[in-house]
């Protein structure tokens, strides 16, 4: 195999703890190897360690547990597209309690801000099934929720995660020194639903960005508002097809292989099980730049 250096592709994956990051990298690494796909490796890839441990869960057909929360790691993939263009593609997995105390505490710790300004486009991962609307000042008056949370006793009014996100990316921006005054050109930004096995029927009757704008109205327009239109991208992910369990084997998974399970969801909402069109895409578009 061929594995001169290509043109550096930083991504910059942001999600929090539980959205799905790692079982992503582990299936996307199993389409690489593979040479149907839009990506596949062209070379050796190094530090592969974040991924052995869920490798080795999906082959045995079960899901592998959270990240620690102390983990960062970076691993490097060389590959090629199907134009023959090389990328090396620079892939992190980490505990997504980081990505968590980058919002709640309003700051960006210097290494985040060197990984956030060499990156050239961000993946954001959502898991919309585990994001719903709760009531907070964007959806209902504060005088309906404060007598709600005085019955119900709850003192802390929190944010809803659409919020959270909104706050997220407000501070990347920030930090990124990129104002918002007109629609942002950079970074490149790609929105994926993770988890779209989770969301049934629905998942058959919407197109992604539906979905974003059913269940995550503020941050649909936040996006639609600050980015330009074919700087942004929603996409589906299903990096599983199913739930898998941690201690109890899924025989589907042993019998076909985790390589032969998942699936993204385009933006006009059909299914192609090349897990790698997320990156693909999100590298094309950087390249018209
Ligand atoms: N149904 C379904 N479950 C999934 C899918 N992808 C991941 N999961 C499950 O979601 C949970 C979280 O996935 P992880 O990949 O560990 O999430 P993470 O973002 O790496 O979380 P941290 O390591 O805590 O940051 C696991 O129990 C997975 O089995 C999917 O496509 N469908
Ligand atoms: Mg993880």
């Amino acid at each position: 195999m061929d594995s001169s250096p290509g043109s550096a592709l930083r991504i910059m994956l942001l999600g929090e703890s539980d959205v799905g990051k790692s079982h992503y990298g582990a299936q996307l690494l199993l389409r690489l190897n593979q040479k149907n796909y839009a990506l596949r490796m062209r070379g050796a890839a190094t530090n592969l360690d974040a991924f052995d441990e869920v490798t080795r869960a999906l082959a045995e057909g079960k899901s592998a547990g959270h990240t620690s929360w102390t983990t960062y790691l970076e691993s490097l993939w060389p590959v090629v597209d199907e134009n023959g263009n090389e990328i090396d593609l620079e892939w992190p997995d980490y505990g997504g309690e980081q990505v968590r105390r980058l919002i709640d505490d309003r700051k960006v710790p210097l290494v985040w801000r060197d990984r956030l300004l060499s990156c050239d486009g961000w993946l954001l991962m959502v898991r919309i099934q585990r994001s719903g609307v709760e009531d907070d000042i964007f959806s209902r008056p504060l005088a309906d929720i404060l007598s709600r949370r005085a019955a119900e006793g709850v003192k802390e009014i929190r944010s809803s995660i659409q919020a959270r996100l909104v706050e997220l990316l407000q501070m990347l921006i920030y930090v990124r020194g990129e104002g918002t005054s007109k629609p942002l050109n950079s970074p490149a930004l790609t929105i994926l639903l993770s988890c779209w096995d989770e969301l049934g029927s629905e998942g058959e009757e919407r197109t992604p960005a539906q979905v974003l704008h059913s269940r995550l109205p503020l941050l649909s327009s936040f996006v639609k508002t600050n980015w330009v239109d074919d700087r942004v991208e929603v996409l589906g992910l299903s990096a599983l097809e199913k739930s898998l369990q941690p201690d109890q084997a899924d025989a589907d998974y042993i019998d076909k292989g985790p390589e032969n399970f998942g699936y993204v969801v385009l933006s006009d909402g059909r299914r192609d099980a090349d897990l790698s069109l997320p990156i693909a895409r999100l590298a094309a578009t950087l390249a018209k730049r």
